[in-house]
C-alpha cells in the first residue's frame, strides 16, 4: 500500500472511531461590524462551510445579556447534541471568567449529530444585547434571528423589558418589511432563564408567567402594544420556557462531577427540545439549504450596510427565485437530457413534486410545469420525424437495391449480347475468310485448268476432249462448292 493509500485509510479509520475530532471545531465569526469602516461583514470561510449543508438544517441562536452565560451553554450543547466523547467541555465559543464581554459580533459553529434526524445544526452566539451600540447589537440580533430557526432569549431570573424591547424590535422591523405578511416561518422562541427564582405569586407557573410577560397585553400598563406585535410574530403556544440553574462555578473544573449533575441532565433536556426545533425554512414554507441560507446571510449583510431593511423584502423575493433556479438545475434539467419521450413522461411527475417541495414560486412550478411537458412533447415529435425518416431512409435504400440489380441484370443480358455479336460477327469474318480463300483457289484452279487446258490441247485432240470433259466437270464442282 502507498503513502498516499495508507493515510486516506488512516484518516478514514479515525472519521470512523474519533468523530469527536472531526465535529468538534472552534466557532468562527459569521458576521462582524468593521467600526472603521462602519459596515457589517461576513466571513467568506464559514460561507463556504455553510454553502455545502444540506437539509435539513437547524439554526439555532442564542441571544440575550452579556455574562449570562450563553456560551458555555453553547459549548454543553454543541458536546451534547454531538454526541461526543471527549472527557471535557471543549471551549467551542469563548467564554471568559471577568466582568468583561467575551463574544462580540455573531460567532458560528456547525455540526452534524449522528441522531436520526439526520442534517446539520448551525449554532450562533450573538453579542450581549445591552453591551452599548444599540444599533449594532439591534442589527445583529435582528442578522441572528432572521437566519436562525430557533432563537433562544437568555434572561436572568425573569423576562425584563430590555428582552421585551428586543422582540419588540424584531417584531416591528418585520412588520415594516413584510405588512401585508404573516410570517409563518419566523424562528421559533424558546425563553432560558438562568437561576430562576421560586414561581411567581398567583398561582402562575414561571413558564406562564414568563408567556404572559411576552404576549399578554393585559400583562401591564405600559408597553401593551408591543406585547401584541410581538404575539403576532411569536404565538403564545409556540413559545417554550426553559430554565437553567446557576450552578457553582468549580462543577465545570471537574467533568465527572458535571456530568452527574442535575445542571447536565437539565442541559440534556434543553437539547432534546431542540431537537424538536423547526427547520431553518424559506418564507413560504419550503425547507432551506446550505446555499438559500448562505443567500438569505448576504442579502441581510447588504440590507443592514445599505440600512434598507424595507428593501429586504425584493431580497426575499430574489432569495426565494435562487431557490428556484437550483432546484431546476438539480431536479429538471437532468430530465431534458433524457433520451426518450417516454423516459420524460415517465418522470415529469416525481421531479414536480420534489420541486414543489423546495420551489415555492407558483409561477415558477407552472414554468416549469409546462416547459417540461412542451419539451416531451417536442421530443415525441422529433421521435416520430425520425421514425418516419428512417422508413423513407429504408424505402429508399430498398429502391436503389432494385435498381443496382436491374442495372446489373441489364449489364449482365448486355454482355451476353454482346458476346453473341462477337460471336457473329467472328463468324462471319470467318465465312468471309474461307469464301474469300475458297474463291481465291477457285480462281486460281480455274487458272490451272486454263493453263491445263491450253496445255494439254496441244498435244492430242482425242486424248484432249476426255481431258476437257474431266476438267470440265471439276470445274462445276468446284463451283457448286
Ligand atoms: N457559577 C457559574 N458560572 C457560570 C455558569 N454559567 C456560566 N458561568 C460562567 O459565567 C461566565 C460567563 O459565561 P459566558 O458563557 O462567557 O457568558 P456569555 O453570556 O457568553 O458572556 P458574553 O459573551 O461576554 O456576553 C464564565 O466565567 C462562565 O464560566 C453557571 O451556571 N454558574
Ligand atoms: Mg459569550
Amino acid at each position: 500500500m502507498d503513502l498516499g493509500k495508507c493515510c486516506a485509510v488512516v484518516a478514514f479509520l479515525a472519521a470512523l472511531y474519533f468523530p469527536s475530532i472531526t465535529q468538534q471545531k472552534p466557532a468562527r465569526i459569521l458576521i462582524k461590524y468593521d467600526k472603521t469602516e462602519d459596515i457589517f461583514e461576513l466571513n467568506k470561510a464559514v460561507l463556504e462551510d455553510l454553502w455545502q449543508l444540506q437539509r435539513p438544517i437547524r439554526v439555532i441562536a442564542v441571544v440575550g445579556d452579556a455574562r449570562i452565560g450563553k456560551s458555555t451553554t453553547l459549548n454543553v450543547i454543541s458536546h451534547i447534541w454531538s454526541e461526543v466523547n471527549h472527557s471535557h467541555v471543549a471551549e467551542i465559543f469563548k467564554t471568559g471568567d471577568t466582568l468583561k464581554a467575551v463574544t462580540r459580533d455573531v460567532w458560528c459553529n456547525i455540526i452534524h449529530p449522528q441522531d436520526k434526524k439526520g442534517g446539520s445544526v448551525v449554532l450562533l452566539d450573538v453579542e450581549g444585547t445591552n453591551l452599548g451600540d444599540d444599533a449594532v447589537t439591534t442589527h445583529l440580533s435582528m442578522f441572528t434571528a432572521m437566519v436562525s430557526s430557533g432563537l433562544n432569549v437568555f434572561v436572568r431570573e425573569v423576562f425584563q423589558n430590555n428582552n421585551l424591547h428586543f422582540l419588540f424590535h424584531m417584531s416591528r422591523l418585520s412588520d415594516q418589511i413584510f405588512p401585508n405578511i404573516t410570517i409563518e416561518n419566523f424562528p421559533k422562541l424558546q425563553v432560558v432563564i438562568r437561576g430562576a427564582l421560586g414561581d411567581p405569586d398567583g398561582g402562575k407557573t414561571i413558564e406562564d408567567y414568563t408567556k404572559d410577560c411576552i404576549v399578554e397585553p393585559s400583562f401591564q400598563e405600559s408597553m401593551k402594544e408591543e406585547r401584541k406585535a410581538i404575539a403576532k410574530h411569536f404565538p403564545r403556544n409556540q413559545i417554550t420556557v426553559s430554565q437553567i440553574p446557576q450552578v457553582e462555578r468549580d462543577l465545570f473544573k471537574d467533568f465527572n462531577k458535571l456530568r452527574k449533575s442535575d445542571y447536565w441532565q437539565e442541559m440534556k433536556r434543553l437539547v432534546e427540545k431542540l431537537k424538536t426545533f423547526p427547520i431553518k425554512k424559506t418564507l413560504g414554507g419550503r425547507p432551506m439549504d446550505g446555499q438559500g441560507l448562505v443567500e438569505l446571510a448576504w442579502h441581510l449583510k447588504e440590507t443592514m450596510n445599505g440600512d434598507s431593511w424595507l428593501d429586504f423584502a425584493n431580497a426575499y423575493v430574489v432569495l426565494e427565485k435562487n431557490i428556484c433556479k437550483r432546484s431546476r438545475e438539480k431536479l429538471i434539467k437532468p430530465l431534458f437530457a433524457l433520451p426518450t419521450a417516454d423516459e420524460i413522461e415517465a418522470r415529469i411527475e416525481d421531479a414536480l413534486r420534489n420541486f414543489a417541495m423546495e420551489c415555492e414560486l407558483e409561477t415558477e412550478i407552472s414554468a416549469v410545469q409546462k416547459n417540461l411537458q412542451y419539451f416531451a412533447g417536442e421530443k415525441r415529435k422529433a421521435e416520430e420525424l425520425e421514425l418516419k425518416a428512417k422508413e423513407a431512409e429504408n424505402q429508399r435504400i430498398a429502391v436503389e437495391k432494385n435498381n443496382e440489380e436491374l442495372k446489373q441484370k441489364f449489364q449482365d443480358q448486355m454482355s451476353e449480347k454482346n458476346i453473341e455479336i462477337e460471336r457473329v460477327k467472328r463468324e462471319k469474318e470467318e465465312a468471309e475468310r474461307n469464301e474469300k480463300i475458297l474463291k481465291q483457289q477457285h480462281q486460281e484452279q480455274i487458272e490451272t485448268i486454263a493453263s491445263l487446258r491450253e496445255e494439254l490441247s496441244k498435244k492430242s485432240s482425242g486424248f484432249f476432249d476426255l481431258i476437257g470433259f474431266i476438267i470440265d466437270r471439276v470445274f462445276k464442282l468446284v463451283v457448286a462448292k
